[in-house]
């Protein structure tokens, strides 16, 4: 069998040679890890103020994310400061700090009702409408294009109390453009760029209002038949402890909502998830365990559909929750709604996720590192990549069940490869170990994935780098 050996240069670190592990043995804590190796993706909401001034959070953030969503920087009443003008400077300062760490970026929102800027009302009307999102969805979504994983593209369209045919929300984008505002967005963010998940994203679609999901539901089927680029549904899940049997009573509706956006070929991510705790009596500990008990039921009935790829939360630490301004105790007591407490101490909520990621099945490969699986899957098996702490090599182990020409390389989140080990190579059928020097491997900090495809089909592993 040739054996041939690509080497690949790195620019040399201050911080020194990366170590790598492979998360798949849980080597590394932290939440993005135990997602990533099940091929889903953990996150939070954050903001820029916070990660440029609160040291602790940000490594917190680095440790746990693998996918951020910035709770302000990108909506229009952050962007727009005039009806000609764009202000980039919080959002690029998030997507620089993802990119510098290997974490995703989430977008949020293009197209909403709220946080518009002052100007809104008395610039834009019917007449001019179209043109105002059309560029707006252009300059922002092509400013970042390939750098944002997932776009909220339209955000909380469905009212039925605003009475409309298809219980549309009466805002002003659909008074100025009716249901056409959809699409436009979604086709505007489609064209700026092709690779970027594009999201519905909504809210109270887990409990008894069937007449709230089916508009949800048949807005979704309207969009797919329309041919309108939408790849996902985001749901929001901002939960309240007080409204957990009611979770539980009407859990097998939520599942049939799942199974139905599912089938029309959409992937699913939580998106905003957070728990007020009003309801729960002052004790720390009563509240940790309630909170905790609200999200490892949610999880029992979304980590189990395999169309569900992300969770996201609202906020990772109780220090900078927005439920204290929007939603106060009356005690006023610092709600506890996150995954971890004001010192970054992770909580019983941060141990459910974490139970939920961990046991889980594992997500089809993700499509940012692999195109079709389903084949190569079978005939390649038992991949496992465990580079050595220096980083100089890797041992790649698979099992080939027929002899077949590889490509063996690691890429990143993106997709782009970082290392070619093996290019068009003959393996024989029977299980492979081999070392592959990497000299050294040119990965920053971050996620990464080890990857073996043959004939266009992939099949990879997750692999983590940490400096
Ligand atoms: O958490 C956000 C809050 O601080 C902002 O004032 C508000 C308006 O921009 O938006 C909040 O985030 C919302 C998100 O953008 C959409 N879904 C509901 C979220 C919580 O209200």
């Amino acid at each position: 069998m040739p054996s041939r050996r690509t080497f690949l240069k790195i620019a040399a670190s201050s911080v020194g040679l990366p170590i790598m592990y492979n998360s798949m043995h849980g080597q590394i804590s932290g939440l993005r890890y135990r997602a990533a190796a099940k091929n889903m993706i953990y996150g939070a909401a954050t903001s820029s103020s916070r990660l440029r001034t609160d040291t602790a959070y940000r490594t917190t953030i680095i440790q746990e994310c693998g996918i951020i969503t910035p709770e302000y920087e990108m909506k229009w009443d952050r962007m727009r400061p005039t009806a000609t003008t764009y202000n980039f400077t919080d959002a690029d300062y998030i997507v620089n700090f993802a990119r510098q760490h290997g974490i995703l970026v989430h977008g949020h929102t293009l197209c909403w009702h709220r946080a518009l800027p002052s100007w809104f009302d008395t610039t834009v009307n019917r007449s001019n409408a179209e043109q105002f999102l059309r560029n707006h969805i252009q300059t922002v979504v092509s400013r970042y294009r390939g750098q944002i994983y997932s776009w909220d593209v339209v955000n909380e369209a469905i009212e039925p109390r605003d009475a409309t045919p298809y219980h549309l929300r009466n805002s002003r984008w659909y008074q100025y453009l009716g249901e056409n505002y959809i699409d436009i967005a979604f086709r505007a963010a489609a064209a700026a760029d092709p690779s970027a998940l594009l999201v519905y994203n909504e809210y109270d679609v887990e409990f008894d209002d069937n007449i709230r999901r089916d508009a949800i539901l048949n807005l979704l089927r309207r969009l797919k038949a329309r041919r309108v680029p939408i790849h996902a549904l985001g749901i929001q899940g901002h939960m309240r402890a007080a409204d957990r049997a009611k979770l539980n009573a009407h859990a097998h509706l939520f599942r049939q909502f799942l199974n139905d956006v599912a089938a029309l070929g959409l992937q699913i991510i939580i998106t905003e998830f957070d728990c007020d705790d009003r309801s729960l009596p002052a004790s720390i500990q009563q509240r940790d365990a309630g909170v905790a008990q609200m999200y490892g039921d949610y999880c029992a009935v979304v980590m189990n559909n395999p169309a569900v790829v992300g969770f996201i939360t609202w906020g990772i630490t109780d220090k900078y929750t927005e439920l204290n301004s929007s939603a106060p105790r009356a005690d006023r007591e610092p709600q506890r709604p996150l995954p971890l407490d004001a010192t970054m101490q992770r909580k019983s909520a941060w141990y459910a996720l974490e139970w939920w990621f961990m046991n889980t099945f594992a997500r089809p490969q993700r499509t940012t590192a692999v195109t079709n699986t389903l084949p190569e899957h079978m005939l390649i098996s038992e991949l496992e990549c465990a580079p050595n702490p220096a980083i100089q090599q890797a041992r790649i182990s698979f099992h080939l069940n027929q002899p077949r020409y590889l490509h063996i390389y690691i890429v990143d989140v993106q997709g782009r490869i970082v290392a070619r080990l093996a290019h068009e190579e003959l393996f024989s059928q029977g299980l492979h170990r081999r070392v592959w020097d990497i000299d050294p491997l040119s990965c920053s900090q971050g996620l990464y994935y080890c990857c073996i495809s043959s004939s266009g089909n992939t099949v990879s592993i997750p692999i983590v780098v940490v400096r």
